[in-house]
């Protein structure tokens, strides 16, 4: 359970998908970016970013044709894939139908993996890439049709980012679905910090204050508030790699059950701490989860929270 998230780059040759890794993870500056040599088959980086604990494993699929084939005729290349990220060059000219071919095929992949191996589809994001801002006005329409080419193919459900390596808009795009394909590390991440102990205490003032108020509402509209935070500063964080993950971090309070992926089962923080979860503990962490996977977009989950009590520890399963 404690491997790295495995996001795989996809797309044609050229498409950029070397250069927006580098870009983001690697702050290479773009005279540099713009030498990139072409892929060799698949090269692969492990990440550690201070906000995410485990880490990720990129995946750079090179984009040439002979490579396409061998991937294509492989699937061991694409399981446990949690992440992709197809690139499409909205310049390169043409009518998407080679894109259109190899999405499909992967996607097939995908689909056989679940059925045969039971494993998880992962989810998907499509950057349309090489929107400088110089030109973005100029393409608008080719933008616009690459779109309609792209929905036809995902469905208007996948979420489309004009990228560029030539602004932040690649790196904010990158740092957007990690935050929303994440939400484990995100609720680690605010559990982890002082300042989850810090709201509790003006949590726990105002209701002294405004007894009339439930401490349900209160501590939903703060874990609301703390979940749109955290996303900002999420959002706004550099994608900077480390090279050591704090061993803090690595200790994990949620754990997700082996045998359904389909569920959090988180610990209370509180319970190991003063060995007890008190009953307002607990409905303040019920409404900060709430709040949290409200601001994840992940509000149908946040209806389903619940708490049991197992081998003495107090756990909240949503
Ligand atoms: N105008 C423009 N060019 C870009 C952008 N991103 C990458 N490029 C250029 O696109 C070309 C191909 O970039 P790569 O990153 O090597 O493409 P790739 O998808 O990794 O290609 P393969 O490794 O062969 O699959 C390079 O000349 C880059 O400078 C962008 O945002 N705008
Ligand atoms: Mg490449």
């Amino acid at each position: 359970m404690n491997e790295s998230t495995k996001l795989a780059i996809i797309g044609l040759s050229k498409a950029g998908k070397t250069s927006i890794y580098r870009r983001c993870f690697e702050r290479h500056n773009l005279k540099d970016i713009e030498q990139t040599p072409p892929t060799i088959m698949i090269a692969q980086n492990l990440i550690n970013l201070g906000h995410i604990s485990k880490g990720i494993s990129i995946w750079d699929f090179g984009g040439q044709k002979t490579f396409r084939d061998a991937y294509l005729l492989n699937p061991d290349y694409f399981s446990h894939t949690k992440i992709i990220l197809f690139v499409v060059d909205i310049l390169a000219n043409g009518d998407f139908s080679e894109e259109k071919e190899y999405f499909s095929s992967i996607i097939k992949i995908f689909e056989d993996l679940k059925i045969e191996r039971n494993l998880e589809k992962p989810k998907i994001f499509v950057f349309l890439h090489k929107c400088d801002p110089d030109k973005k006005n100029k393409n608008n329409e080719q933008i616009a049709k690459s779109i309609i080419e792209m929905s036809q193919i995902f469905g208007s459900e996948v979420p489309y980012f004009m990228t560029s390596i030539y602004d932040d808009s690649a790196c904010r795009s990158l740092n957007n679905i990690l935050f929303f394909s994440l939400p484990e590390e995100i609720i680690n991440q605010v559990f982890m910090r002082e300042f989850f102990d810090d709201i509790k205490k003006v949590i726990s003032e105002k209701i002294k204050e405004t007894p009339q108020l439930q401490i349900t509402e209160v501590s939903k509209v703060f874990g609301d508030l703390l979940g749109r935070k955290l996303h900002d500063l999420w959002i706004n964080a550099p994608l900077e790699k480390i090279e050591e993950v704090e061993s803090k971090s690595l200790k994990s309070i949620i754990t997700v059950s082996e045998k359904d992926h389909n569920y959090f089962k988180m610990r209370c923080p509180y319970y190991n701490i003063e060995k007890k979860c008190s009953e307002e503990d607990c409905i303040i962490v019920h409404g900060f989860i709430a709040g949290i996977l409200t601001s994840l977009n992940l509000s149908k989950r946040s209806l389903n929270i619940k708490r049991i009590e197992e081998n003495g520890d107090c756990y909240f399963i949503f």
